[in-house]
């Protein structure tokens, strides 16, 4: 097996954009300049190849709008919780596995005591709904090859080898439908470190590094076998099952860490499937030169955005995704509301991160803060959702003339006044900081015909005076929110 990496085996993903993660988290970088070139000629072609640009806006639709989704990373791991044999291990949660070189008989082991009695679909739909998200993305099947789901191709799954038997996919598919709020499958089609063949990437912090040898970076001989073999007899049956057996989910399909195992012929044939469910959305990481429809900077907000393409910024709130009981490192909801914000201002979606318990249930740091972005987002979402970019552009910040970035290109110095989204009639203005009784901005390219503080249900009048291509609005001495207060400038 040939893993395509370019420098260390490792990346420390850092915010593009500036202070917005409190710390550095160890993970994976993504190879995005080296799997998602797009290639001129696909084995077969993808719906994104094929599509009118109608169409794709069509497919696309839901997705452009709804700006926050949640992310869940919920399997085995969450029971030993970033602890095996009484010892700490470092790096994320859901890696564990791999991390402590565990023997697959001895991970498999953990599955007849998977029980997670509280797990409630409705209350998990129901606390991304007063998050004020949109979708949720939960793992269908992580990298250690633990299918959450019921599967018939493949026997390590929660219905088959855990005492509690039942499907939280389609618990929680029906709970979106009843709840009116979409659902995606992430699937990790290419590691799977419990199935004969299946991809493992060599994960920089393993504590027994010396374990994990190439080509094949198995640590197990029972991870042996053909690549080919476990995507025909395991992935490829999974993921049919995955797109046909819950009803009108998944809207998305989140594939990840793709090596150049998932040659363009393999990956080819995964996506014969995809094109048999025309609204699916699928993102980046299946590999083989497919680029899929959306990018997936992970832990960081790109500087600019991806213009010309949809992305996703998705984000943990500690430092890990799956559960990890020694991980209290949480942002505040002021970083994880100004992540969303400044997100927004570049056009892209936040895909926020909680790791259930082995109980099933949530942890309450999380729940805490996804219920504090659902109070800003009652009184402003409308600054968030079905919004545009920027119509400024220079708020967040700017690249240095002298200080470089660790690729040695000029580095984004972020700044936290201000952020700016666009309405049909309308430019929203998330202030940071309040400033002193005026906000004044140099240029506006609308005509700005009033101003008033969306968290003002009176919508009272605030004065506006042109300053050449500029204007000033008056503000009240008082900011209405602490995070974030949003002016609403009308336009013509
Ligand atoms: O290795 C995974 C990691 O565990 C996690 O699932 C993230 C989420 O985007 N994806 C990979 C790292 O890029």
């Amino acid at each position: 097996m040939k893993i395509s990496r370019r420098g260390a085996v490792q990346a420390c993903v850092l915010a593009a954009s500036g202070a917005v993660i409190s710390d550095p988290i160890r993970a994976w970088a993504q190879m995005q300049d080296e799997h998602y070139q797009a290639s001129a000629t696909h084995p077969v072609r993808s719906i994104q190849d094929t599509e009118t640009p109608a169409q794709k806006r069509e497919r696309m639709a839901w997705f452009r709008e709804a700006r926050f989704g949640m992310f869940i990373h919920w399997g085995l791991y969450a029971i030993p919780a970033g602890r095996w044999d009484g010892e700490k291990v470092p790096g994320i949660g859901e890696w564990i596995m791999n991390t402590a070189s565990i023997p697959v008989a001895e991970y498999k082991a953990l599955a007849p005591k998977f029980n997670p009695t509280q797990f409630s679909a409705a209350k998990i739909v129901g606390l991304a709904k007063s998050a004020g998200m949109k979708y949720i993305v939960i793992t269908s099947k992580h990298h250690d090859g633990f299918a959450l789901f019921d599967s018939k191709a493949d026997p390590f799954n929660i219905v088959q080898a855990t005492p509690f038997k039942r499907d939280p996919l389609r618990e929680l598919a029906a709970e979106c439908q009843k709840q009116g709020i979409k659902l995606g499958f992430y699937y990790s089609q290419d590691q799977d470190w419990t199935a004969p063949g299946g991809a493992a990437l060599p994960y920089g912090g393993a504590l027994k590094s010396r374990e994990h040898m190439p080509p094949t970076y198995h640590w197990d001989r029972a991870q042996d076998g053909s690549y080919s073999d476990y995507l025909h007899r395991k992935a490829i049956p999974q993921l049919r099952e995955l797109l046909t057996n819950y009803g009108d989910y998944p809207a998305i399909v989140w594939f990840d860490t793709p090596t150049k195992d998932m040659t363009p012929a393999l990956a080819g044939e995964i996506v014969a499937i995809l094109n048999e469910h025309p609204k699916l959305i699928w993102n980046n990481r299946l590999g083989g030169s497919y680029m899929g429809d959306t990018e997936t900077p992970e832990q960081y907000v790109p500087a600019q955005g991806f213009p010309g393409r949809d992305w996703e910024s998705c984000m943990t709130m500690n430092d890990t995704w799956g559960y990890k009981r020694d991980d209290t490192n949480f942002k505040s909801a002021e970083i994880l509301l100004r992540n969303l914000i400044d997100i927004a201002s570049k056009g892209g979606n936040y895909l926020l991160n909680i790791g259930p318990m082995p109980t099933g249930e949530v942890p309450a740091p999380e729940i805490e803060r996804l219920r504090e972005m659902g109070k800003w987002l009652a009184v402003n979402g409308e600054s968030i959702y079905a919004t545009q970019p920027t119509l400024f552009g220079t708020e967040a910040g700017a690249f240095s003339t002298t200080e470089k970035d660790d690729n040695g290109n000029p580095k984004f110095v972020p700044s936290w006044k201000w952020r700016s989204t666009t309405g049909h009639d309308k430019i929203y203005v998330h202030l940071f900081e309040w400033p002193a009784t005026i906000f004044h901005v140099a240029k506006v390219s609308r005509d700005v015909t009033g101003a008033y503080l969306l968290a003002d249900k009176a919508r009272s009048r605030l004065k506006v005076t042109k300053r050449g291509d500029g204007l000033d609005v008056e503000l009240p001495r008082q900011a209405p929110d602490p995070i974030a207060s949003v002016l609403v400038l009308t336009t013509a």
